[in-house]
């Protein structure tokens, strides 16, 4: 663990410690504390203004404008890292986490399923058609998120995923000894090994400092998060692979959501439906938007993106990764997979 790992583990232990102490007025008699509106508590992964901030905010602009009840938003850093957040939600510290199913996938292994190359399309309207429709999605996925004791309440996309490297590299043998950074589970690894990379998962915090250190010599990440994070400027060469969009997911502590009376499980529905509703307009064209900015900003930058016949290398190569995830999650994996491929058709035939 480094320095900086360890200083934010101790911050959020202390911030979980004084979190559980505010929670006392779950003790209060519920229809008082629903007739005054209680305090939500609501953390996620990125900065202010990234599209999860976007996301949480709409949602708490429905709660308040529709109830007494208020919410509180943390943002990344505030409670220590992805993993931090999950864990004081599934204790019932925080009623409310967005989490990347890139962090999920260690404790839901199915979850990794959207780390199978070239799966989800990444033109961001069919995607967006794809996680309001999609069986899935909508209907799978919340079971496997209630054996961890979590409410999935929605899953949606941030964009197109972009490799950033330390060199323009447009086929699996220029990855050939580099580290790539990645989320922490296994199958994004899976990738990056089969992709010819070497691959380093790494929590979020500790990517800019390996970076500008190179211990890694890149990463894969959305438009709009290379920009905010800065990525960009210890990371230059942009390289498009079309292999995938990035996924995240909102949830709550199953307990909270179910002690809920039917009125606010429905408010809580409607308020997710109504960020849902804000990021499906949001996301398409943010990364072209970002990627203007970055330019702007920097004159290191270059953008590869990889023909028809380049990308077939790498799209040559996903079978491999799809194999092992059906090893590692057996027939739950396979189900799932053969529906989510069936959504996916369904989308295409529309
Ligand atoms: O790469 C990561 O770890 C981060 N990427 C995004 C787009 N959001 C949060 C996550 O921690």
């Amino acid at each position: 663990m480094t320095i900086r790992s360890l200083a934010g583990a101790a911050a959020a232990t202390v911030m979980m410690a004084s979190l559980a102490a505010c929670s006392d007025n779950a003790e209060e008699p519920a229809a008082s504390a629903e007739a005054q509106g209680q305090n939500w508590r609501y953390a996620h992964e990125e900065y202010e203004g990234d599209v999860q901030d976007v996301f949480a905010h709409k949602f708490k602009e429905y709660i308040e404008d529709n109830s007494a009840h208020t919410l509180q938003i943390h943002r990344f850093g505030e409670l220590g890292e992805s993993d931090d957040i999950m864990e004081l939600t599934q204790a019932g510290v925080l009623q409310f986490v967005n989490q990347s199913p890139g962090f999920t996938g260690s404790l839901i292994p199915e979850a990794q399923i959207f780390f199978i190359p070239y799966l989800l399309p990444v033109e961001s309207e069919k995607v967006v058609t794809f996680f309001e429709e999609s069986k899935a999605i909508n209907e799978m996925f919340p079971k496997l998120y209630a054996e961890q004791g979590l409410e999935l309440l929605t899953m949606y996309p941030e964009g197109e995923v972009v490799i950033t490297a330390d060199e323009p590299v447009t086929s699996p043998e220029g990855f050939q000894g580099k580290n790539i950074r990645t989320m922490t589970n296994p199958l994004l690894s899976e990738t990056y090994q089969a992709f010819g990379a070497t691959p380093t998962p790494l929590p979020w915090g500790e990517v800019y400092g390996a970076l500008q250190t190179n211990i890694i010599q890149g990463q894969e990440n959305p438009i709009f998060w290379i920009q905010s994070g800065g990525l960009y400027e210890v990371s230059p060469n942009l390289i498009f692979t079309g292999h995938n969009q990035f996924t995240t997911a909102m949830m709550a502590n199953q307990e909270f959501f179910n002690g809920l009376s039917e009125e606010d499980k429905e408010l809580v529905r409607n308020a997710t439906d109504h960020a849902f509703e804000h990021i499906a307009g949001y996301v398409p064209g943010l990364g072209e938007k970002m990627l203007d900015k970055i330019l702007e900003d920097s004159d290191e930058v270059t953008v590869t993106r990889l023909t028809k016949e380049q990308r077939q290398a790498f799209r040559e190569r996903a079978p491999q990764v799809e194999n092992r995830f059906v090893e590692m999650t057996g027939e739950s994996g396979a189900e799932l997979l053969e529906q989510f491929k069936a959504d996916l058709e369904a989308i295409e035939n529309e």
